[in-house]
């Protein structure tokens, strides 16, 4: 398949719909990139993105986000914030920098608001009684990215350039300060527009073990085709977790080259995301891992009705 916009989860539909609707209108690759995702973090229905995000055992929402311009190899990113409305528009204004590229807590949240950005409290009530359920059995060593927790990456690609925006509020009940995969470039998201680009969701601790997006970049670079880039370093790396004894949690990929061709690899029984095609079509797909064999398929109605996460 081919797009100019490619998505983690069914959640990105309505926001792959707004970045090519901005692309149609003459926006750049990033104002189409960071509108979509902003369309996901403005969203109190998703668990795991900006505002209506599961918070952390405290019970506080710490949100993290990156971004990156793959003309200039430019990333910005944001940890654990609290509060920021939109902490995609940071992580793309800290983007342009050459020093100070990742901002945590404290810090990141005087920059945004020195810098003008909206502060919002992004607890829900929805979030908040989801917390006190959960409260009487955690365990920190079996926390997990799924059950409708999912974090939105969009690579977008014009043809000439190509960049990636990744927003997630981590791990539900995450130990306050933990951050994951998504803010960090080359683990949560890589992209070169002499090469393509890659984005992670899952597990951050063990997407981190294998820098996923950089690692799929790479082989992207020496010519294997994107399905097979993702599939393979999918593959190799959870074989290698595998070898060391660590049961790997869920980890699901998405990328695209520079020609817009997309892959897609998880290790779960299916991982949607979503294209926004050549033709100006939504396009929603999972990929299918059965017994470490995968596929893109179109889902049916009937599992797109039955669909419960995010
Ligand atoms: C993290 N990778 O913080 C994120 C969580 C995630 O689907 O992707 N959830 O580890």
């Amino acid at each position: 398949m081919k797009g100019y916009l490619v998505a983690t989860w069914k959640m990105a539909f309505e926001s792959i719909q707004k970045g090519q609707n901005l692309l149609k209108e003459g926006a750049t690759i990033h104002k189409a990139v960071i509108e979509a995702v902003k369309t996901v973090e403005n969203n109190p229905l998703y668990h795991s993105v900006g505002y209506g995000a599961l918070p952390n055992c405290d019970g506080e929402v710490e949100l993290d986000a990156a971004y990156m311009d793959g003309d200039t190899l430019g990333f910005g990113g944001v940890m654990g914030v609290k509060n920021i409305k939109n902490p995609i528009e940071v992580a793309y204004d800290l983007c342009h920098y050459k020093r100070n590229s990742l901002l945590t807590a404290g810090g990141a949240e005087e920059y945004a608001r020195k810098r003008g950005y909206e502060f919002s409290d992004m607890l829900t009530d929805e979030a908040k009684m989801r917390y006190e359920e959960q409260q009487k059995n955690i365990d920190m060593e079996q926390l997990e990215a799924y059950g409708g927790h999912d974090t939105v990456c969009i690579i977008g690609n014009n043809g000439s350039s190509i960049a990636c925006g990744v927003s997630t509020s981590g791990l539900f009940m995450k130990l306050p300060g933990r951050v994951g995969d998504s803010p960090l470039i080359g683990s949560g998201c890589y992209a070169d527009s002499e090469i393509g680009a890659a984005a992670a969701t899952g597990v951050g601790e063990d997407i981190m073990k294998g820098c996923l997006s950089f690692a799929i970049v790479e082989k992207l670079k020496h010519q294997v085709p994107v399905q097979q880039a993702c599939e393979d370093v999918l593959n190799e790396h959870i074989a290698r977790l595998n070898r060391s004894g660590h049961c790997p949690g869920s980890i699901s990929v998405i990328a695209m080259d520079m020609d817009h061709n997309i892959g897609a690899a998880t290790n779960q029984n299916a991982f949607p995301f979503v294209v926004g095609d050549m033709e100006g079509n939504t396009v929603l797909y999972i990929a299918i891992n059965e017994d470490n064999k995968m596929s893109v398929i179109r889902p049916t109605q009937a599992w797109i009705d039955a669909y419960e996460g995010d």
